[in-house]
């Protein structure tokens, strides 16, 4: 139940195109909420004590009950846009960065710390923004200590969550010199931090809509792919097809450039440890998010989720099962397939919390950053027992390899039924691997080969 009722947020999406005010209301929510969630036109925040909190666009499609029809309806904002309003009236956005000022704060650090600091755009958005990543290491040789990545904003409207990793920066850099812990910690590890992965969502969240979520991307019919679900690793589960949804995958897995950037980032750095950062619910997660099985050094993932959870108070879990189902998250394909460690933070107890809490939360979860950043050095000696899994193409070469050779198929091992397996959608985490099938379906030559085994017309 509550796994689908989370699934049921996130499966939610608001569109600003009606023309209507977005309403902000609550409600007890044992009732049927359903027809208005799949209608498109209530968004689930969140439930707290059996009162929900929502977003409702009327948009009269729904052929459901009206928002009226909710027993015990309170309005609590008459029109949510209004908040914006009310920063651009500051000609602002209090104290949170944008995609500007993070490009500036960023190159400012870099020119003040030259020997700590390595500054690179590791990609370009659909809007032609650069991803900017910061490396710190006092390191003489970085590629010879652990390398860890620290990310935040994958997620347009989880402003809080651009704010820890400028924190971190702070505390290493202006700590260098004065504190000898930091200075070892600074010494004898390589750190990648990228405050802001999705700088076109967070410039649309701060100056049109503050509750947008995905990238700003348009390839299809509507605007924006939900990042965390365009990776490679469950792409398709825990995510929509519709291109109008908060969680729209996208049309194949790694066709968004955050997506792209990042992974270039993590293949050519081989991180050991990576973290992730997300608003909101104060909660430490690790992989699976596509499946609700144990992950690979299970142990590792929760021992160290509990003892970041004992110094933030937050609470540690496996995604799917301490959430909900969420394939094509990064979290997943870092482990799975680039044999880097991966947990994910839920900041604080709203998208964006007020600047007064920015500086409280940060200091609430440095030192289970910190913890992270110090356990990088035995993470880096024990890699997760799939580290080194295979990509798309080794995994299909691999198949069509013993599809070739048959006779060297072991007994025991059936790579057709697999493959058929797979692109009838059998193995819901291998998405990515039936999508290449299919599209290969298309190529003659590989037709030719393949038709016949898959029963596929020639
Ligand atoms: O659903 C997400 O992408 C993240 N939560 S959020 O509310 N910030 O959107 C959690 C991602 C956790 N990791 C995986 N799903 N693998
Ligand atoms: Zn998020």
């Amino acid at each position: 139940m509550r796994n689908s009722f989370w699934l049921l947020i996130l499966a939610a999406s608001v569109s600003i195109a009606s023309g209507q005010p977005t309403r902000k209301v609550s409600f007890p929510m044992d009732q049927q909420v359903e027809q208005l969630v799949a209608g498109g036109d209530l968004e689930l925040i969140s439930v707290d004590a059996g009162v929900a909190t929502a977003l409702f666009t009327d948009r009269s499609r729904t052929g459901g009950p009206a928002l009226s029809a909710l027993r015990g309806l309170k309005v609590l904002s008459p029109d949510i846009d209004q908040e914006l309003a009310a920063f651009r009236a500051r000609g602002n956005v209090g104290l949170y960065h944008t995609a500007e000022s993070t490009a500036a704060e960023l190159r400012e650090v870099a020119a003040r710390y030259p020997a700590l600091c390595h500054l690179e755009s590791i990609g370009k958005t659909f809007e032609g923004r650069d991803i900017w990543a910061l490396r710190i290491t006092g390191a003489a040789d970085p590629a010879a200590v652990p390398r860890m990545l620290l990310f935040g904003l994958t997620h347009a409207r989880e402003w809080i969550s651009a704010e820890l990793p400028f924190f971190v920066i702070h505390q290493l850099l202006d700590g260098y010199a004065t504190e000898p812990a930091i200075r070892k910690l600074v010494d004898g590890r390589c750190l990648w931090i990228v405050p802001v992965l999705n700088p076109d969502g967070l410039a649309y969240s701060q100056s049109q809509y503050k509750m947008w979520r995905k990238n700003r991307s348009r390839r299809g019919p509507s605007t924006g792919v939900d990042v965390n679900r365009n990776f490679e690793v469950g792409f398709g589960t825990g995510s929509s097809d519709a291109p109008t949804s908060d969680v729209y995958h996208g049309p194949a897995a790694n066709s968004e450039e955050e997506t792209r950037a990042l992974l270039a980032l993590v293949k050519r750095e081989k991180f050991h440890v990576s973290l992730s950062l997300h608003s909101y619910s104060e909660l430490i997660l690790y992989p699976w998010g596509y499946s609700k099985a144990d992950p690979p050094g299970k142990s590792v993932l929760a021992g160290h989720g509990r003892a970041m959870g004992k110094l933030n108070g937050y609470r540690p879990g496996s995604v799917a099962q301490i959430l909900y189902d969420a394939g094509g998250a990064s979290d997943d394909t870092f482990l799975a397939r680039h044999g880097c460690w991966a947990w994910t933070f839920e900041l604080g107890t709203e998208f964006v919390p007020p600047d007064s809490q920015i500086k409280s939360i940060c200091q609430k979860n440095w030192p289970a950053v910190r913890h992270l950043i110090e356990a990088s050095a035995e993470l880096a000696t024990t890699p997760p027992p799939t580290s080194g899994a295979a990509s798309v193409d080794e995994r299909l070469a691999t198949l069509e390899r013993a599809f070739l050779d048959s006779a060297l198929v072991s007994p025991g091992i059936d790579p057709l039924g697999e493959l058929v397996a797979t692109v009838q959608g059998q193995l819901p985490e291998d998405r990515a691997l039936a999508a290449e099938v299919e599209r290969r379906a298309a190529v003659p030559a590989w037709t030719r080969l393949y038709a016949p085994l898959l029963g596929l017309p020639r």
